[in-house]
């Protein structure tokens, strides 16, 4: 297992490489190009300027996440081949500076969603929060709650100049079935996997957040079934997952240590998160630690560790410890996911030891 961090670059993260080099264990930094939208060209040229800035501190570039993909792709229209040309593009570069897994969505219209930013929990730390009454069907009042919240910082997947069009977005996905993004995936994938064989750059599909359709929208990866349809769409070890525990977790009818040990051999990339799941459904991302919440961090490693996961592992978010709320990322600040990567190392280390005995 290699353990990574999410770093979102140069002026653009409260985080800097400095600090991530201080916690034990962080071999890796999952990066993106995240001024660019879907669909966009990405130059050679800012691509090593990342790379070397993750380089030159010690770390390894091979995850990037994410390379969106354009709604074009999503919905199936003409244009998609152009889009799906670029992204292409966009791999064989990757593969030239040692990108070995690329995370991505095919959720039409928005990345995660949430209703909360900063919801005070008992402990007087705050973190991202879900309530399913707030969720009601009027997306815009939704998407200026999210992008109010967020303040200076733009949240990928909600840029502002895209959610300006939500009308016109909205309406482009009329029509658009399970059974059609399912369609229109695979044709993303059939054109895409030969070149990831190629140039040994596996793609990880990140699961739905979350797990359930929101507005009316179809979401294809969100249960056990819908990961052995995805990865039926295409049979190869270069079409495989990012199995995040907190996107599937909000539904208690996901048993993560199971979907892993079907599936280990198809998971690139883990993302490790815990939830609290309410009664009424809605539900907080709490710490690491398994007994906060309705994912069992212990039992998820355990899965990994059972089947020798050489795969990337990062803490997916975290809460806002210590007033840090005031100038990180929502869901991405330094304090909870330093704690939890203690606690996933922690678990793993003893795990180590009692394989060989020791
Ligand atoms: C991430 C996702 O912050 C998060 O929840 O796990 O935004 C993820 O990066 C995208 O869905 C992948 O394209
Ligand atoms: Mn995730």
């Amino acid at each position: 297992m290699e353990m990574t961090w999410r770093w979102y670059g140069e002026g653009n993260d409260s985080i800097t490489l400095d600090h991530i080099r201080q916690i034990p264990g962080v071999s890796g930094i999952v990066w993106s190009l995240h001024d660019k939208v879907a669909g966009e060209v990405w130059e050679e040229e800012r691509i090593k300027e990342v790379v070397n800035q993750i380089t030159s501190k010690g770390f390894s570039p091979a995850v990037v996440e994410s390379v969106n993909v354009h709604d074009d792709i999503k919905i199936g229209l003409p244009s998609r081949d152009k889009y799906i040309d670029i992204y292409i593009d966009t791999i064989k570069k990757l593969s030239r500076v040692g990108v070995k897994v690329i995370c991505y969505n095919f959720m039409p219209i928005f990345d995660w969603t949430r209703t909360e930013l900063y919801k005070e929990l008992p402990d007087g730390s705050n973190a991202l929060f879900y309530e399913k009454n707030v969720i009601t069907d009027d997306p815009k009042a939704m998407v200026q709650r999210i992008l109010d919240g967020a303040g200076d910082f733009t949240m990928p997947g909600w840029e502002p100049e895209r959610m300006a069009k939500l009308d016109d977005l909205f309406k482009s996905y009329e029509g658009i079935t399970e059974e059609k993004l399912s369609d229109n995936l695979k044709y993303f994938l059939e054109r895409i996997i030969p070149v990831c064989e190629a140039y040994d750059v596996k793609m990880a599909i990140h699961p739905d957040d979350p797990p359930w359709s929101i507005f009316g929208l179809p979401r294809i990866i969100r249960s056990r079934d819908h990961i052995k349809k995805f990865l039926e769409l295409v049979d190869s070890p270069y079409n495989g997952l990012t199995l995040c525990s907190g996107s599937l977790g909000p539904n208690l009818m996901n048993d993560m240590p199971a979907i892993i040990r079907e599936f280990h051999d198809r998971i690139h990339f883990a993302h490790i998160r815990n939830v609290k799941v309410f009664e009424n459904g809605d539900f907080i991302e709490v710490s690491h630690r398994g007994q906060e919440g309705n994912v069992d961090v212990y039992e998820v490693l355990k899965a990994y560790h059972d089947n020798d996961f050489k795969g990337y592992v990062r803490p997916d978010h975290g809460r806002h410890l210590w007033g840090e709320e005031k100038n990180c990322r929502p869901g991405y600040g330094l304090y909870d996911r330093a704690l939890g990567i203690m606690y996933m190392l922690g678990i793993w280390d003893s795990l180590d030891k009692r394989k060989i005995g020791k």
